[in-house]
């Protein structure tokens, strides 16, 4: 059966929820200025995947690999939340929550690693960042690893202005390993506190506990290409959860979901959570 666009049969759905999910998607954050990956000026139409945001392309240029880095984080430094943020952080305190849907529990899993969100940490433990965060400074050192949550602009002076560049497609490989970003812990280089690719998602134990508890899962803002997170939708329905997307276009398996609101997230989910 064909997902229904019937906010109020979802909002039924949502108020007899009791374990609820929300995966989120690069389109989460597309309305505050950060570029998505797949869609039309996406991330990996200018920048091979690959070579960037993987282990072994950080091994072969970590110059290249910073200064991609470099420019989403100056990128997400000018970033602010929209109505989707905010959306899902009135809906993630339970004080609002409970008033429409008593007695529930909810996590925001997201893929994303921009760190937008409009409450400080603490009043919204519910937020699991799975691939990692912008702003974490990571040692490479197997025996040190230490990390840092470091917003510094420029992270490092020999990436300042390299952003241009990258604007532009072109990045300069010849910055020297030197002077890119240290641990300042042990001194040796540092990388991106993100999860590339062929790395293990954060906090797998504590995601495959929620989604086997989970009644809906809200699926906001993902192409749902990129696995494990792409997976938990159709394992929620698996158990006889619900799933409910919400996209800017379709989506790899939405035909599958109980319902599909096309549309900016920003505005279809203050709706449908209102
Ligand atoms: C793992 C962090 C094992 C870094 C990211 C072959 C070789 C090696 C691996 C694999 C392989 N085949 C499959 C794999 C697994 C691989 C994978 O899935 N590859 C894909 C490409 C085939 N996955 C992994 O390697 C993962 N690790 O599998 O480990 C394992 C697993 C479990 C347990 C034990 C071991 C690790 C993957 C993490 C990679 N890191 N990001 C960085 O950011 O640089 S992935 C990156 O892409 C994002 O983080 C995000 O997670 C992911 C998906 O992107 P989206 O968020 O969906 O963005 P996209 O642009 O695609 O879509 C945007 C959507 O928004 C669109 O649908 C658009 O319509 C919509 N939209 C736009 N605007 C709006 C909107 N919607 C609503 N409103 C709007 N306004
Ligand atoms: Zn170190």
């Amino acid at each position: 059966m064909a997902p229904s666009g019937n906010i109020l049969a979802f909002q039924d759905t949502l108020h007899a929820s009791r374990n609820i999910i929300a995966v989120a998607g690069a389109g989460l954050s597309a309305a505050s200025g950060i570029p998505t990956f797949r869609g039309a000026g996406g991330i990996w139409r200018k920048y091979d995947a690959i070579s960037l945001a993987t282990p072994e392309g950080f091994a072969k240029s970590p110059s290249l690999v910073w200064q991609f880095y470099h420019y989403r984080r100056e990128v997400a430094l000018r970033a602010v939340p929209n109505k989707a943020h905010l959306a899902l952080s009135a809906f993630s305190l339970s004080s609002l929550r409970n008033q429409i849907v008593p007695h529930s529990t909810f996590t925001l899993i997201t893929q994303n690693v921009d760190g937008l969100k409009t409450v400080a940490a603490s009043e919204q433990p519910d937020l699991i960042e799975m691939h990692g965060r912008l702003f974490d400074v990571q040692c490479t050192n197997k025996k040190c690893q230490y990390t840092l949550f470091d917003t510094t602009s420029p992270v490092c002076e020999a990436l300042s202005g390299t952003e241009e560049l990258v604007e532009h497609g072109t990045l300069d490989p010849e910055i020297d390993q030197s002077t890119l970003p240290r641990c300042s812990k042990c001194g040796d280089l540092a990388r991106p506190g993100v999860v590339w690719f062929g790395e293990i998602p954060r906090h797998m134990k504590e995601i495959d506990k929620l989604v086997q508890k989970a009644d809906l899962c809200l699926v906001i803002g993902t192409s749902s290409t990129v696995q494990p997170a792409a997976s938990y939708a159709y394992e929620v329905q698996e158990q006889g959860g619900k799933v409910a997307v919400f996209n800017l276009e379709r989506s790899e398996g939405d035909e599958e979901a109980d319902y599909l609101f096309m549309g900016p997230c920003e505005e279809t989910l203050s709706k449908a959570l209102g």
